[in-house]
């Protein structure tokens, strides 16, 4: 794996259309590279003459400047490096947003010379120009595809620089270590003496096991918050996990029907609950002798099923519990679910304890999906569940994700083995060994050691124009 190094293509002039595609009040388009104030001079007329003072909007028209034609009436703003997004000379202008318009004059830019941007390549730019680190790059993807406020404070924070804040402060201490191994590697004789090995174990522990130990307790309590949940809903046939899912999302998403069979695909949808995403998944019934396209969203089901963090499984409160609905229960074998007994309203004195005695342990529900009873107590089993009772919103909102959590796992197991190592008083030179590895994988989290193949699967989950 190549370390990235610039090439020609992050030096030259992009742009790209930054607003999404639709007719809307205005439409922005991006250019960002040293051409960019060249560009917008050969295609706009300023209305005044002392125009485009940097930072400063100005009125006027975009001219194609082959045939003199009016395109649009924009303002336009220059802002020059480094104070811009990409720390390179910006220019944006805004125009109406129209489809056609956007597109003329983003076709006159790349007529003039400029490259057609890629997915997040401006943010990438901001990256290698040393503006932002890699976790606040990352933090502007997680900003624009927050499901919930939760999610979104975590973007802020980590955009703000939480994680950088937190990651540069071990590795300070990291680098100390490491500058104090190179002294005594050059003198052996006091090797002892420079390195201290106890006083040295103790503040590794202090100041480099403990924080690390701190941001993975944080990745895993924060991990529902950023992630978000997959919560299938299962059954047998007509026993109203359509409607479930409906009710929850307060509209009708799903078909609902008395004939038993009729979902046969799955289909899922966003919900909030207090704060944690959840992709719910609405799944056919499960039943023995379905037919063929039946069967299909069977199998369909059970994979989901798999793949779920929780299981609603819902029974028919009416009807009572079926042996159909116990071979469902043991399918489950043990995963995180619930009981959802639903259609209350139709057996409003129903006792539960016989249900609850079938289903041995499994969270009991009612609810019903039809008047709405229960679905709040629902919610907050669902989060009960998947918490494991841990409400606590996530320290400072600094929550590590998935790739930031393997590098700092992989930097404290390089620390602890630092440790033992001086407890076994190795020599300098293996401990260095340690030292390098940990500081490797912290370069890794905010971008100073990153690879090519990295960089380019951060960046192609942007968005063109950003
Ligand atoms: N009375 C009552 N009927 C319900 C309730 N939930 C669903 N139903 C009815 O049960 C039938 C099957 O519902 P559906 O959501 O399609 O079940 P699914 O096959 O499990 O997806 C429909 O006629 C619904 O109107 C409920 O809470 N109360
Ligand atoms: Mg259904």
């Amino acid at each position: 794996m190549a370390i990235y190094r610039p090439s020609d293509r992050d030096v030259g002039t992009i742009a790209a259309i930054a607003t999404p595609p639709g007719a809307g009040g205005i439409g922005i388009i991006r250019i960002s590279g040293p051409d960019s104030l060249a560009l917008l001079r050969g295609l706009f007329r300023p209305c005044r003459e002392r125009a485009l003072v940097a930072h400063r909007l100005t009125y006027g028209w975009i001219v194609d400047p082959t045939s003199g034609r009016n395109v649009d009436e924009v303002m336009a703003v220059f802002m020059p490096t480094p104070h811009s997004y990409t720390r390179e000379d910006v220019v944006e202008i805004q125009c109406h947003s129209s489809y056609l318009i956007l597109q003329q004059i983003l076709g006159l830019l790349l007529a003039a010379g400029a490259l057609p941007a890629e997915p997040g390549e401006f943010t990438k730019r901001a990256f290698l120009n040393g503006r932002i680190d890699l976790t606040r790059a990352e933090a502007v993807i997680d900003l624009l595809q927050a499901q919930t406020s939760q999610g979104l404070q975590i973007a802020i924070a980590q955009l703000r620089g939480s994680l950088h804040e937190r990651v540069a402060a071990i590795r300070r201490e990291l680098l100390d270590v490491r500058a104090l191994l190179e002294v005594a590697i050059d003198f052996p004789d006091d090797e002892l003496e420079i390195l201290n090995p106890a006083s040295l174990q103790g503040d590794l522990t202090a100041k480099v096991i403990a924080p690390l130990e701190e941001l993975l307790r944080a990745a895993d309590r924060g991990r529902i918050y950023r992630e978000g949940i997959a919560v299938v809903i299962l059954g047998r046939p007509n026993v109203g996990k359509s409607s479930l899912l409906n009710s929850l999302l307060k509209e009708e998403r799903a078909i609902v029907t008395a004939i038993p069979g009729t979902t046969r695909d799955t289909i899922e949808d966003f919900l909030n609950i207090q704060g944690m995403p959840v992709r719910i998944v609405d799944t056919a019934g499960i039943r023995e002798n379905a037919e063929a396209v039946e069967e299909l969203g069977i199998q369909r089901a059970r994979r989901q099923q798999e793949a779920a963090d929780l299981v609603l499984l819902v029974v028919d409160g009416a009807a009572g519990v079926q042996p159909d609905d116990l071979a469902l229960l043991g399918s489950l074998a043990g995963r995180p679910a619930l009981l959802v007994v639903n259609k209350i309203d139709l057996r409003p004195d129903r006792d539960l304890a016989e249900v609850t005695a079938l289903v041995q342990g499994l969270p009991v529900v009612p609810v019903s999906a039809r008047t709405g009873e229960g679905l709040p107590q629902l919610e907050e089993a669902i989060f009960a569940k998947v918490t494991g009772g841990d409400q606590g919103e996530p320290e400072h909102h600094c929550v590590p994700n998935a790739r930031h959590r393997q590098a700092l796992l992989g930097a404290l197991n390089n620390t602890r083995q630092l440790v033992a190592a001086l407890a076994e008083q190795l020599p300098p030179d293996l401990l260095a060994i340690e030292v390098h590895g940990a500081l490797e994988q912290l370069g890794e989290i905010v971008g100073e050691t990153s690879h090519e193949d990295l960089l380019d699967t951060i960046f192609s989950r942007f968005c063109l124009g950003k």
